[in-house]
């Protein structure tokens, strides 16, 4: 365990953006102790999105998810805290809503809405790696 402080990069999906959930997933974020280094709403751009999820590029839900969240604003936040990657993914749960556990982000906002897509609130970065990679991709300047 470290003491060091991480980055995270958080984003409320353009669902929880829509749906009006962003002040309740950043309650949470401080809630448990992090702190808001960077915030910023935009809608996110297909040339980044298609960077984000490189990962997943060939997946059945690739095209539905850069689809989905391209379709309106979303809200991009640092957070910063100790061990805040793994904190922050317990805080939203496991990637499916249906599944997510009650008492996280997902479990208690989320549902299935019969789409190709978990519309599932958040998106949280999953390793230190991929945080300084997204970060660098949606704040390059920060
Ligand atoms: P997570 O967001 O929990 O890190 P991931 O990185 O595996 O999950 O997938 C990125 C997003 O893609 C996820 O938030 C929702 C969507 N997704 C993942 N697996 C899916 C599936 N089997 N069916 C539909 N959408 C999926
Ligand atoms: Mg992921």
């Amino acid at each position: 365990m470290s003491a060091q402080i991480e980055r995270t990069l958080v984003i409320v999906k353009p669902d929880g953006f829509r749906r009006g959930l962003t002040g309740e997933v950043l309650r949470r974020i401080e809630a448990k102790g992090y702190t808001l280094a960077a915030l910023d709403i935009r809608t996110p751009d297909r040339e980044r999105l298609e960077q984000h999820y490189a990962e997943h590029v060939g997946k059945p839900f690739y095209e539905p998810l850069v689809e989905f969240m391209s379709s309106g604003p979303a809200t991009f936040v640092i957070v910063e805290g100790q061990r805040c990657i793994e904190g922050f993914r317990s805080l939203a749960g496991a990637t499916d809503p249906t599944k997510a556990l009650p008492g996280t982000i997902r479990g208690d906002l989320g549902r299935d809405w019969g789409e190709k897509v978990q519309a599932n609130i958040v998106h949280g970065s999953d390793s230190a790696e991929s945080a300084e990679r997204e970060i660098g991709i949606w704040f390059s300047r920060a």
